[in-house]
């Protein structure tokens, strides 16, 4: 797969009909998804080398269907097997630390639409399943539990057992774009920040990244934004350079910090990071109704994600 992004000079549908009417090999033109609000395209390798002179006669700027990961450290990595049953709301550090019962006086995220762009989320927890009002699935195959991981820290639920989250009451969507391997593709994430955008959600989650500018993701998230939604995504876990998407302009890059408020090691940081959360030895919910504890920028960027729909229902709230 190739990822056409066009100069905006020129109109998209223009590009398409002298594109559409240059190929003229009915397959050929199967494979093409078109991305007009962006001037993208992604067509298949095959198309686009056949093709590749006319595709030429354009400003474009040609990438590769890059894979994208999740940014929190391996399993393996992570000391502490799931454990079970939690006998009642435990506050786990981080959600004390960002101040959030404080906040909830004030708004628990009521009526604030995030997605979770990630691996899936376990629809029977019972810390999420109240929580989780939607979603699409963009991938095949097993989950794995990062995304429930993820949604935890934002949402799990004020119920008088196991966890609970920064805004309890927000409203989560399940944007599983992420394979059991925790990888994705540029392509996948283009599908699921549109999914974002035509779904009026209010947040976007972005526990993942990858350390390449991408015109095309640069575009999504600009359009994202443009919409007024309120793009997090993690550094990443390079313990260098910020990753994309985080290191946009209009997204909100978020290191991770421990306990005593130090930058973890393994946290990207400088241009790009805009502020740090809560990232090592992070308890949440986990697949079949259990909790654990993982470590990453992953881990930091929900706790921001939280506060942000903390914010919207408070200002929400004051308007009546
Ligand atoms: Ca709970």
């Amino acid at each position: 797969m190739k990822i056409i992004s066009f100069h905006r000079h020129t109109p998209f549908q223009e590009i398409l009909a002298d594109l559409r009417a240059h190929v003229t090999d009915q397959k050929e033109k199967q494979p093409w998804r078109c991305y007009d609000d962006l001037s993208c395209m992604c067509v298949n390798e095959r198309v686009y080398e056949r093709h590749h002179s006319h595709f030429s006669r354009y400003s474009a700027t040609v990438e590769d269907n890059v894979t994208i990961s999740v940014h929190a450290q391996s399993i393996e990595e992570t000391t502490g097997e799931p454990v079970g049953g939690i006998a009642t709301d435990e506050v786990p550090w981080g959600v004390r630390y960002v101040g959030a019962e404080r906040l909830w006086k004030r708004g628990r995220g009521e009526g604030v639409n995030i997605a979770v762009i990630d691996t899936g989320i376990s629809r029977d927890h019972y810390d999420l399943r109240d929580r989780i009002k939607g979603g699409v699935n963009l991938v095949s195959g097993r989950q794995n539990g990062h995304g429930t991981h993820v949604a935890g820290i934002i949402v799990a639920e004020l119920n008088q057992k196991g966890i609970v989250g920064v805004s309890p009451e927000a409203h989560l969507y399940d944007v599983r774009a992420f394979g059991e391997d925790g990888k994705s593709s540029l392509a996948t994430i283009l599908r699921a920040i549109r999914w974002s955008v035509e779904n009026r959600m209010d947040i976007v989650n972005m526990s993942f990244g990858m350390p390449q500018y991408s015109e095309a993701l640069a575009r999504a998230v600009e359009r994202a934004r443009n919409q007024g939604i309120i793009m997090v995504a993690s550094a990443g876990n390079n313990g260098g350079e910020v990753e994309y998407p985080a290191r946009y302009k209009g997204v909100i890059g978020v290191s991770a910090i421990d306990q005593k408020g130090k930058l973890a090691d393994f946290s990207s940081r400088g241009k790009g990071a805009n502020t740090k959360a809560p990232g090592v030895d992070i308890l949440s919910t986990w697949p079949g109704n259990q909790f654990r504890t993982l470590n990453g920028t992953s881990m930091a960027a929900p706790h921001v994600t939280g506060l942000k729909a903390l914010e919207l229902s408070r200002a929400r709230k004051k308007k009546g």
